[in-house]
């Protein structure tokens, strides 16, 4: 049976069960131990720090795991594959320093002592740049590092920037991307190779339906070819006559981030009624 690691709280905990419920697999997790079972899919789910999930995966303990790139990037662990990216938890890692210090590129961190809970990127980082400076490995609350005294400058997670504008600090460079993704080892195989094609197959739609909205609306048949143009469908709108003589019902499926502006030009050639639908699944 395949066995994914989560993490046991902290900031992907919800959002990774989040995604489970969306694909499909139940789990009661309200009396959990160690472990819980999904009650309708051959899954088991572990909980561990995330720091943890990388190395759990690496050595078999469970077949996948769900966890920040960060850490996958940090701890390296042998066998791991990162078998998707899952579209939460995005960040990313920054260099940054006191915002009064004058920067004027990556070679000012010669000489500096830099506060990071991520030597292992940060190393890669400067040993890519040529930069010699001293990397100070700190485990929690990195960002107070500076006005501490203990380092020049941090090498942190960075999502709104908040943190850093409240320690008096300006981002200079964002050297690492990350976001959730599902890992997995090279043991996977046989059924358990058939439930993991699953779960892909189930995920992607789930992703792929999460910035979407399905849009209805009645079109004059004389602006049918214009909408056919704003609305590029999966393959293209479905057009079904009224019974109102010149008119036509449009449906398509349209990115949540386009919607508005697609509304306006459909409203300017002639569309009426124009409703906007969430949509539960788009099964690709
Ligand atoms: O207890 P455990 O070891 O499991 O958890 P943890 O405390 O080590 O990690 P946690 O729960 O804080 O984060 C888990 C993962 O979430 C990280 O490894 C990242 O992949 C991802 N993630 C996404 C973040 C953030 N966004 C984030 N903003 N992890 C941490 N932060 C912190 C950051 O360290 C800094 O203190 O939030 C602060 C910055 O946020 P802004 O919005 O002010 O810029
Ligand atoms: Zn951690």
């Amino acid at each position: 049976m395949l066995r994914l690691v989560v993490q046991s709280k902290g900031r992907l905990y919800e959002q990774s069960m989040n995604m489970l419920k969306e694909i499909g697999i139940d789990i009661d997790d309200s009396k959990r131990k160690f472990i819980s079972c999904a009650s309708n899919f051959p899954i088991e789910v572990l909980y561990m720090r995330d720091d943890d999930i990388p190395q759990i995966v690496s050595a078999g303990t469970a077949s996948l795991g769900i966890v920040g790139l960060n850490e996958v990037e940090e701890r390296g662990a042998e066998g791991l594959k990162v078998i998707k990216k899952l579209g939460f938890g995005g960040c990313r890692i920054s260099l940054a320093v006191p915002k009064s210090a004058d920067y004027t590129g990556p070679q000012y961190f010669n000489g500096k002592r830099i506060a990071t809970s991520y030597p292992r990127i940060l190393k890669n980082y400067l040993d890519r740049n040529g930069i010699d400076a001293k990397i100070e490995v700190i485990t929690g609350s990195v960002e107070v590092a500076p006005a501490a005294g203990i380092a020049d400058a941090i090498f942190d997670i960075v999502s709104s920037g908040g943190t850093l504008i409240a320690n008096g600090l300006k981002e200079v460079e964002k050297v690492f991307q990350s976001e959730a993704v599902l890992i997995g080892n090279d043991t996977i195989q046989g059924e358990d190779q058939e439930q993991l094609d699953e779960m892909l197959f189930r995920i992607d739609s789930a992703i792929y339906s999460k910035d979407k909205k399905y849009l209805l609306m009645n079109i004059p048949a004389n602006a049918l070819e214009k909408a056919a143009k704003i609305l590029p469908s999966l393959r293209s709108p479905t057009i079904m006559p009224l019974s109102a003589d010149g008119w036509y019902s449009m449906h398509s499926v349209v990115k949540t981030s386009e919607i508005w502006e697609k509304v306006r030009k459909l409203k300017q050639i002639g569309a009426e009624g124009i409703l906007i639908l969430n949509i539960d699944k788009i099964v690709l």
